[in-house]
């Protein structure tokens, strides 16, 4: 089984991708499946084909735990683990060849607790993506992308999977600023003037020596932007996608995983 996760910041548009992707597969009659991980989510722009909150109901926790929202939340999220035997029964009945995985709306519940990391070693499969949601809002500037692409660097080192990383939601950017965020995504030196001319002091020698790190780890030439609403680049991901489940070096998720 292939396997993606999907990972961004609340609103970045993971489970809108989820829905996106899966529709596009299915067109080209391949066996994909979907995984809800968010317990917290009211409305899915997709039917999941197995889905957490049949297991665990945030309104129970809430009640049982005296917890608000964000404790709520926090404790759904932690008990993903002890349910994932469950979960690993259903999607083994339906044992789809592409599962896609849409994980909480806060990343940090996800990527930056141990659930994340626990869930990736029991649902990632044998070839696992974890693709990386930035929103284009926030990466319309050399400091903005800069900024986003730390934040996917963390979650890089914390799962160490092969790794995407979209600027989600393209089509809400003008022109002119596409053409420029392409440009600095094409060439790192462009990037790097980018960054000279824009960013100032002690700032700027930063950005400059994180674009470098980024850069090295091949993280900047796995980065495009891509819209799901208006279906700019769905087939770059799933060409993407494909170059790494069937090519690529031979691992085995469990290898990669640390807490
Ligand atoms: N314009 C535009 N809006 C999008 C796109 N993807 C998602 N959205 C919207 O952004 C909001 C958050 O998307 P959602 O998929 O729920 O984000 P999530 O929290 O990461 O799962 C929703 O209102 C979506 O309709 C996109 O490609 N373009
Ligand atoms: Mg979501």
């Amino acid at each position: 089984m292939y396997t993606a996760f999907f990972v961004g910041t609340a609103g970045s548009g993971k489970s809108q991708l989820t829905a996106t992707l899966a529709r596009y597969l299915k067109v080209y009659e391949l066996d994909v499946a979907t995984l809800n991980l968010d317990p917290g989510v009211i409305r899915l722009p997709y039917a999941p084909d197995v889905d957490v909150r049949d297991y665990i109901d945030i309104n129970e926790i809430m009640t049982e735990f005296e917890l608000g929202p964000n404790g709520g939340l926090v404790a759904a999220v932690d008990l993903i683990t002890s349910e994932s035997p469950t979960i690993l029964e259903e999607l083994k009945d339906r044992s789809p060849d592409i599962l896609l995985i849409d994980t909480p709306g806060q990343m940090e519940l996800f990527a930056f607790r141990p659930t994340g990391v626990i869930a990736a070693k029991e649902f990632g499969g044998d070839r696992c993506v974890l693709v990386n949601l930035m929103d284009a809002n926030l990466c319309q500037t050399p400091f903005g992308l800069i900024n986003s692409l730390t934040l996917s660097l963390s979650v890089y080192m914390r799962f160490f999977f092969p790794q995407l990383n979209l600027i989600s939601k393209i089509d809400l950017i003008d022109n002119n600023t596409r053409e420029e965020i392409d440009k600095w995504l094409e060439d790192n030196y462009v990037f790097e003037d980018a960054i000279n001319s824009q960013i100032t002091g002690e700032r700027r020698e930063m950005a400059i020596n994180l674009l470098r790190i980024i850069n090295d780890l091949h993280l900047l030439a796995e980065t495009f932007p891509l819209s799901s609403k208006a279906n700019v680049n769905i087939d770059q991901l799933y060409a993407k996608l494909q170059l790494i489940w069937q090519g690529g070096e031979d691992f085995q998720v469990e290898d990669r995983v640390v807490h």
